[in-house]
Formats: C-alpha cells, sequence, structure tokens
C-alpha cells in the first residue's frame, strides 16, 4: 500500500476552509492509503504560543480529527512532539540545506514579515522540519494545499540530494493538491482564501461555531451587486458561496444554481449557512463528547505514536549509519 504523510499545526482553530481542503480528504483517502496524520506541535511554535493554549489545542485537534471521520484504527493518529526522531533527522537534513534556499522560502519570507519581531531559526527551519517528518515515513503522498507546494519540493530535493552523497535511503514523496472546491475563500473579501489566523472574526466559519453564530457570519458575507446566483468570475462573493453549498451538500454546481434560480440574496445566504450548521452539529457533538472522555484520547494517541515511532526508528538508524554515526 502507499504511504500517505500529512499534518495540521495546532496554531487556531479549524476554519471550514481545513475541513474541505485537508481533515474531508484525508478521511476520503485513510482506506486507500497507509497513513499517517500528525498533529505539527513542533512547527506551532515557530511563532509565540501560549503553552496552556497550545496543549489544550492539541487535544482538541485530535478528539476533531476523529470527529471529521479520521479512524485511528486505520491510520496513525499522533503528536509530532512525541516521536524525537522527527529533530532528529531535522538535524541531520539541517546539514544538507543551504542557508540561501531556506531563506528564499515563500513562507519564510511572509511569516518574516508579520513577526518581524520574531524571526528566529525555527521559522526559517520549518520546511526542514517538514521535511524531517514526510522523509522519515517514506511517505509517496502528501496532501496539501497549494501553499505548501514549496516545502514538499524542498522535502523532494533534500531525499535527492541525501540519497545521492550517501546512496539510495529516501523515497521522493509527490504532493497531492486537491484541486476544485479546494480553495474556501474569506467571507470578507472572496478575493483571499478562508485562514483561520484572519484577523475578521466574520471572514471565517470555524468549525467550533454555534448554529446562530454560522448563520450570521453567511448573512454578514459579502456578496456582489446583482441579484443573480451563479457562478461567475465576475461574482466571486456569490461564487465562494456557492462552492461552500456545493461542499457541504455533496452537489453540483449546477444543481445549486438550479435550486437557487429566482431567489434572493437573504434566503439563499440562509440556506448555505443552515446546510454547513447541519453537517458541523454531529460533528461538533462528537468532538464535545471526545473531549470528556481524555484518557481514550490519550490512548489514541499513545498507540498513534507508537505506530509512528516503529516506522521513523527504521528510517532513521538507516540514516545514521548511512551518514558514519558509530554504533556498536
Ligand atoms: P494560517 O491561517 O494560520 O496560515 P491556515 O488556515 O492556512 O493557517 P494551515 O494549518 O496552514 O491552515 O493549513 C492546513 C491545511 O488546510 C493546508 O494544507 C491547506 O490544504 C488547508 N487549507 C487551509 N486554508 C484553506 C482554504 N481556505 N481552503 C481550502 N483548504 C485550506
Ligand atoms: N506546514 C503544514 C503542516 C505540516 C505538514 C507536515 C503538512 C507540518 N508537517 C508534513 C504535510 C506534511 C501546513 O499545512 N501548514
Amino acid at each position: 500500500m502507499s504511504i500517505m504523510y500529512s499534518a495540521v499545526q495546532p496554531s487556531g482553530n479549524l476554519t471550514i476552509g481545513n475541513y474541505i481542503g485537508a481533515v474531508r480528504n484525508w478521511v476520503r483517502l485513510q482506506s486507500e492509503y497507509d497513513c499517517f496524520y500528525a498533529i505539527a506541535d513542533m512547527h506551532a511554535i515557530t511563532v509565540r504560543q501560549d503553552p496552556a493554549e497550545l496543549r489544550r489545542r492539541t487535544l482538541e485537534l485530535a478528539a476533531l480529527y476523529i470527529a471529521c471521520g479520521v479512524d485511528p484504527e486505520k491510520c496513525a493518529l499522533y503528536v509530532q512532539s512525541h516521536v524525537s526522531a522527527h529533530a532528529e533527522l531535522c538535524w541531520i537534513l539541517n546539514t544538507l540545506t543551504y542557508v540561501g534556499e531556506a531563506s528564499r522560502m515563500t513562507q519564510f519570507k511572509d511569516k518574516s514579515r508579520n513577526h518581524a519581531d520574531n524571526v528566529n531559526m525555527g521559522l526559517m527551519d520549518y520546511p526542514v522540519l517538514m521535511a524531517a517528518d514526510i522523509l522519515l515515513y517514506q511517505a509517496d503522498h502528501v496532501p496539501v494545499g497549494a501553499d505548501q507546494k514549496q516545502h514538499v519540493e524542498l522535502a523532494r530535493d533534500l531525499a535527492e540530494r541525501f540519497n545521492s552523497r550517501y546512496g539510495e535511503t529516501f523515497k521522493v514523496p509527490q504532493p497531492l493538491i486537491v484541486q476544485g472546491e479546494a480553495r474556501i475563500c474569506s467571507l470578507q473579501d472572496p478575493s483571499k482564501k478562508m485562514s483561520k489566523s484572519d484577523e475578521n472574526p466574520n471572514a471565517s466559519v470555524f468549525l467550533s461555531d454555534d448554529r446562530d453564530t454560522i448563520i450570521r457570519k453567511f448573512k454578514r458575507a459579502v456578496t456582489d451587486s446583482d441579484n443573480r446566483i451563479a457562478a461567475d468570475a465576475e461574482k466571486p462573493g456569490i461564487t465562494n458561496l456557492l462552492n461552500i453549498y456545493c461542499a457541504f451538500k455533496g452537489c453540483t454546481m449546477s444543481e445549486a444554481e438550479g435550486s437557487f434560480a429566482g431567489m434572493g440574496y437573504g434566503d439563499f445566504k440562509l440556506a448555505v449557512g443552515e446546510t454547513v450548521a447541519d453537517v458541523l452539529a454531529p460533528i461538533q457533538a462528537e468532538k464535545q463528547r471526545l473531549l470528556q472522555e481524555k484518557d481514550v484520547l490519550a490512548s489514541v494517541l499513545n498507540a498513534g505514536a507508537e505506530r509512528a515511532f516503529k516506522a521513523a526508528r527504521k528510517t532513521l538508524s538507516k540514516v545514521y549509519r548511512k551518514v558514519g554515526f558509530w554504533r556498536e
């Protein structure tokens, strides 16, 4: 079976963009691949995090993954910092990464601008740690959003560089960019992607929002001047809402356009909000239930880490041998 690796940082509340673009696809892929899904807490601390919040979000993210349908029987669901091999391989890969190539990464440049008072070494090392994540498990495919493509390309370069210097060791991974509905845009500015760190709380719908909040955010969504409900490049606001509706309803764009023909914007927005709230309600209930059973959650994460550790250790011992670290 091919191997799949992906992760999300516990750096904020997940949005419906993260759900449609990432977590929901993980669920679809888990039966066809041998999957490793991580909570990337080591990546999260490259920007300042409140320690108590980080701890709370880590457990919440684990509960949310499972509530969304990630099945811990089918895949290894674990917390990155529980498997020390990530940091160990990162060190080795650091010795193969040029300062020039790390400093040219788009995300590093963006984050340096946004966190100008904290341009730390970890921020620059972020993609190398991500390469270590992926290469440790000999992943064939890495499902990510388009923004992470450059990082997967660095992982490919580092795998090839290591293999040519020390001999065949790593599989060269492929990014798996899910197209189509994968880009959910901000409800306040449909030219931007919906993001969990948007400073405007009305721009993003969070998986933790209650029904009234969801409906209120959709009612306030920015739309376009005429009153037609149709997907159109000239009408990015309405197109985004239609996209969200299709993704949550599981219907095609023409089916959605058909069912809203002749309807006013107010009723249309209410229908989109209700559809999203209906899908999220059982996920939220299941997440709350799981969070009541912290010991069950802990044992799922421990089992996931053990499974991940076994796979990671195999690669890491091979790497240590290849680079010439003495072992008895
Ligand atoms: P931040 O706003 O803090 O940069 P983010 O919301 O962009 O975070 P990430 O943790 O960087 O989220 O991304 C996790 C995954 O969620 C990414 O691989 C990406 O595929 C997916 N994703 C994020 N935002 C969207 C979106 N608006 N539409 C579709 N997919 C998304
Ligand atoms: N940087 C990723 C999260 C991430 C990741 C990974 C994704 C950390 N390690 C390994 C794929 C493979 C993001 O989506 N923001």
